[in-house]
């Protein structure tokens, strides 16, 4: 089934946010932003700006009824800055004027000075001060320590890389405007709109269900609006609230730019011990991430790169300790991966080394170590129906890897100033939110009497084609077409007490409410239809929008069963609860069973580099894929090819880049490279790995959103083994690898100069 929004995108008929007609006398809304990066406001003038011809009001901290306080995990977070700014983009005061443009120009005329405190930016530097967001946390299986010296070789490193841009494609933004005895309907560009409606009521100081939050699609989001879509849509209530007006906020580009938070820099010290035949048997790291001023969703984020620190490998004994660290950044956020990406680059950068010293292809040490059945991940979680060592045997077999190295050799003695290189990434993703408390979804299913269904989620769509499968779930769970089916927008009112649409679980969580919800109208239409027929409730099928009895169709159509059954008053109404079964996780110990289960895969990715420019090009990526049995093969092959090339960007040309007084150099898409059609691999081949699927997967398919990303970390070594065939001296870690590292690390005689500290 195609995705059932390409009509209205590729016509341009969808609603996003911006589009959403506007009420009468709708005002418009404006962030001002902190200059510096920290310090104390001495001083905001406000009035020459309120003179500004078409200003209604500008609105700051004094104005919140409730709390000024947001933040999802820890309330660490000013929604208006008081006294004291802590990043560049911080947001101080609202401006709201009859026009997006007045207000834009307004805002200049507000006059804020600051007295200046200290700036860090680096998270070691950070470390050292001992800024840190919260307690270190220390994942460990056995004891590494002790192992070292039973170890044949032992190799250590150090490892960086960079921040990214969600750059959706829609920015962040909300609509809001007051319905009657003091509510409030807001629109909001969410993942989550449950943390908005609980955050507005906190700092309006109002309940929950005075709150309606509705979503109908976002136009992208990747995490960056897991959490950070919350203080656009408290602005705008806010205002909206002490006008009674309708307020819009949409950020222009560049303010989203500036003013949001990205992914999580790390840097990172590893040691790892291998015996002499090349298993791994110990493994220790030490991660610093750069968490920005305040929590957001790092304490998540970190869990998660601590939970995927061994990648798909088995090491018996391992220790990772994770530092967050608080620096005058903005706050770094949720983005595909969630901190999953970072980690797997430490282990695989480690094996890079190790590979490199001991002269052998790193794919012989990543192959050796690969999880079995039966192994368990250092987390304590057994693992089960692994697929990992059969994704890689089968993409080995179907890419001819060995043959595809040996023509890079080839081509590679021949060339001088061009130089080929090749790597392969193993990937095991652990699917459920690390909390296991998220782990819950709820629908709400309706049955019209014409036979039409309406079907509402927690779930959010954002290009993701959840809502596809979510017709898809319905339309097999009913036996009707899905053109019967409808999927409403996502609102609080409806579907209460939402989790984010997030960590790849929307597809899984909400589709299995919504079967649960079928379910239960379905087993009342078979009475009905039992008795129609003269024969047991057992005996009653519905498919092919007919009902069939003892196996046999019979005459009557599904809508005539929906009218017989409402005639015979029948519920045909449904709500659906799920919570994940099985999942546990003791945060103390750091162990339990934190995922429903895995995905695996595996990549294969070459490169070539202009050897005199620096210049490259991601020539193929082929990949072998665990979908489970896939509900959605166009969506789901749709999503590894996206999140593939968006991790290559992240590897290679995304380079998020601030200057020590915190300020965002790359601010804008002249300065922020992103991959664009004519980056995309030559050769992109998605292939399914031929798997059984799993239970605690919606229909056995396997979630898919975030897992492919990481498999962009293969084109990193590639391009890494590449210039080390021109010069063997390359010897860094340090993500993304740009063009201009690729020229330093050409001719760059001297070991480890390259570590850059600009890219934090
Ligand atoms: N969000 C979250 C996520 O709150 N918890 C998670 O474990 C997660 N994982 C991936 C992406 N978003
Ligand atoms: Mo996400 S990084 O699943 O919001």
């Amino acid at each position: 089934m195609k995705n059932i929004d390409s009509k209205g995108h590729v016509t341009g008929k969808s609603i996003y946010l911006d589009d959403i007609p506007v009420r009468q006398n709708t005002l418009y809304a404006a962030v001002l932003d902190a200059t510096i990066a920290h310090g104390k406001i001495r001083s905001l003038e406000v009035s020459e700006a309120e003179k500004h011809p078409g200003v209604v009001r500008i609105f700051t901290f004094k104005d919140i009824p409730g709390e000024n306080q947001i933040g999802g995990i820890i309330s660490d977070e000013t929604l208006l800055a008081e006294d004291e700014v802590m990043f560049q983009g911080e947001p101080i005061a609202v401006v709201v004027a009859e026009s997006e443009y007045i207000a834009r120009e307004a805002r200049r005329k507000i006059k804020v000075s600051y007295e200046a405190m200290e700036i860090v930016t680096d998270p070691r530097e950070a470390a050292e001060k001992g800024m840190l967001l919260m307690p270190p946390r220390t994942f460990a299986m056995g004891n590494p320590e002790e192992r070292w010296k039973d170890c044949r070789y032992v190799f250590d490193g150090k490892v960086d890389i960079g921040g990214q841009e969600h750059l959706y494609i829609e920015t962040q933004g909300s609509y809001c405007f007051p319905l009657e005895n003091g509510n409030l309907m807001i629109y909001s560009s969410t993942q989550s709109p449950t943390i908005v409606q609980r955050t507005v009521a906190k700092v309006l100081g109002v309940s929950m269900h005075s709150i309606q939050v509705d979503v109908t699609r976002l136009g992208g989001a990747f995490g960056g609006k897991e959490d950070q879509a919350t203080a656009w849509a408290c602005l705008a209530s806010l205002a909206s609230y002490h006008l009674q007006k309708p307020v819009k906020l949409v950020l222009s580009r560049h303010d989203d730019m500036r003013m949001t938070g990205k992914r999580h820099p790390y840097s990172s010290d590893f040691k790892i011990g291998l015996s002499e035949d090349l298993k791994i048997l110990a493994y220790e790291v030490t991660y610093y991430q750069n968490g920005g001023a305040v929590n957001d969703l790092s304490p998540a984020i970190s869990e998660r790169t601590l939970f995927h620190t061994t990648n798909s490998y088995f090491i018996p004994d391992i220790k990772a300790t994770l530092f967050s660290c608080k620096t005058n950044l903005p706050p770094n956020t949720a983005f595909r991966g969630f901190g999953g990406p970072q980690g797997m680059f430490a282990i695989e950068s480690a094996i890079a080394k190790a590979a490199m010293k001991l002269g052998v292809p790193a794919s012989a040490i990543q192959e050796k170590n690969l999880l079995k059945e039966n192994d368990y991940f250092y987390y304590g979680q057994k693992a089960e129906r692994v697929n990992i060592g059969k994704a890689w045997k089968t993409a080995f077999r179907e890419f001819k890897v060995l043959r595809k190295q040996k023509e890079i050799d080839a081509f590679n003695g021949k060339n001088r100033f061009v130089k080929k290189g090749l790597a392969l990434m193993p990937l095991t993703f652990g699917i459920s939110f690390t909390n296991t408390m998220l782990n819950q979804a709820r629908a709400l299913v309706h049955v019209y009497t014409d036979g039409s269904v309406g079907v509402s989620t927690g779930a959010i769509e954002m290009g993701q084609g959840v809502n596809t499968k979510m017709v898809q779930v319905a339309a097999l769970a009913f036996g009707i077409a899905p053109e019967r089916i409808k999927m409403e927008s996502t609102n609080t009112t409806r579907v209460a007490n939402t989790s984010p649409t997030a960590a790849s679980t929307g597809a899984d969580i909400n589709g299995q409410a919504v079967l649960m919800a079928c379910k239960a109208i379905v087993q009342r239409l078979r009475k009905v239809a039992a008795d129609m027929n003269g024969v047991t409730f057992g005996e009653i099928e519905l498919r092919n929008e007919q009902v069939f009895a003892r196996g046999e169709v019979t005459k009557i159509r599904w809508e005539q069963l929906v009218m017989k059954a409402y005639l015979r008053r029948v519920k045909l109404s449904e709500t659906g609860h799920y919570s994940t079964p099985v999942i546990y996780f003791d945060k103390e110990k750091g162990k339990g069973h934190p995922f429903a289960y895995h995905v695996y895969g595996t990549a294969v990715v070459t490169a070539g580099v202009d050897c005199l420019r620096g210049i490259y090009e991601i020539e193929e990526v082929q990949i072998i894929h665990d979908f489970g049995k896939s509900i959605n093969p166009i969506i789901d092959t749709g999503q590894v090819e996206g999140a593939v090339v968006q991790g290559i960007g992240y590897m290679t040309m995304e380079e998020v880049a601030y200057d020590n007084s915190g300020k965002l150099l790359s601010d804008n898409l002249s300065t922020y490279k992103v991959p664009d059609i004519y980056s995309v691999p030559g050769v992109m081949v998605v292939k399914p790995l031929k798997a059984a699927g799993h239970k605690l997967a919606i229909l056995k398919s396997k979630a898919v959103g975030e897992p492919p990303l990481m498999y962009g970390l293969a084109a990193y070594f590639a391009i890494r083994n590449a210039v080390r065939t021109f010069n063997p001296d390359f010897d860094v870690f340090d993500a993304p690898v740009t063009p201009e590292k690729v020229l330093i690390g050409l001719y760059e005689k001297t070991k480890n100069k390259l570590q850059k500290t600009k890219n934090k």
